[in-house]
């Protein structure tokens, strides 16, 4: 087997870049990571090394180049079938999916108006009706899939699936904005926040130099409830 390679952004600020990490981490498959960090003078030129698509994440399996987070993350439950990235039932699954496709091409005002920030708080910032709008539906999103499929565990298909990981910069989005969550989005984003991934990740991306958003004063530094 090939070694692999996930080419990622600043851990701070690149969210697309945390969710096929955490599902590479949970794989249990040994990986190395390149890190580019963004908004830099030689960014675009480092990305094109290793993306056709110009963005990070990419992964490097041999010969194989795979770009976009959640091909990523469907190419990883691919080659480590027993990490069970997806649930094993194909109605939970499909469900899965679903969330997992809808994060991946929605949610504007969230990813806009909140972008991540691993580095700060930023309570009552970005808070507008297309924000709350997004907010209400993935709060609701996690309450229907928790109260149907998350009885085998605290995350919302039960255990650690791809939908997990899509949603762990929604955690901590709204952690920096300081987001008013209902007593099953408090407790979800707990779980996701006490994975040893992604505490991992989290330490590494406070410890970054880079600054990148500069324009809106944090009022303190990122800290996980
Ligand atoms: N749909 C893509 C989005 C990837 C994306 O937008 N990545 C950003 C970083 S989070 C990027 O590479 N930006 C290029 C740049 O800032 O130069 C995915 O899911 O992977």
């Amino acid at each position: 087997m090939t070694e692999l390679t996930l080419i990622i952004g600043n851990k701070a600020f690149s969210s697309w870049s945390m969710r096929p990490w955490l599902a590479l981490k949970h794989s249990g498959l040994p990986f190395q990571e390149i890190l580019i960090p963004l908004r830099q003078p030689d960014t675009a030129a480092r990305i094109a090394e290793h993306s056709p698509s110009g963005r990070v994440p990419s992964l490097r399996d041999g010969d194989r180049v795979i770009w976009d987070s959640l091909a990523i993350c469907e190419y990883l439950a691919e080659i480590a079938p027993a990490a069970g990235l997806w649930p094993e039932d194909a109605g939970a699954r499909a469900v899965a999916r679903s969330v997992s496709a809808e994060m991946h091409s929605g949610f504007v005002g969230l990813r806009t108006h909140m972008s991540m920030d691993l580095k700060a708080m930023r309570p009552g910032v970005g808070h507008n009706p297309e924000s709350e709008a997004d907010i209400a539906r993935v709060l609701e999103l996690w309450r229907a899939t928790r109260e149907r499929f998350g009885a085998d565990g605290p995350f919302l298909f039960g255990r650690f699936s791809i939908a997990d990981a899509m949603y762990a910069p929604v955690v901590t989005r709204f952690i920096t904005y300081g987001v008013e969550m209902d007593e099953v989005g408090r407790a979800y984003a707990e779980a996701v926040m006490s994975l040893p991934a992604m505490k991992e990740w989290v330490a590494a991306a406070k410890a970054e130099p880079w600054d990148i958003y500069t324009d809106e004063r944090p009022t303190g530094v990122f800290v996980a409830p």
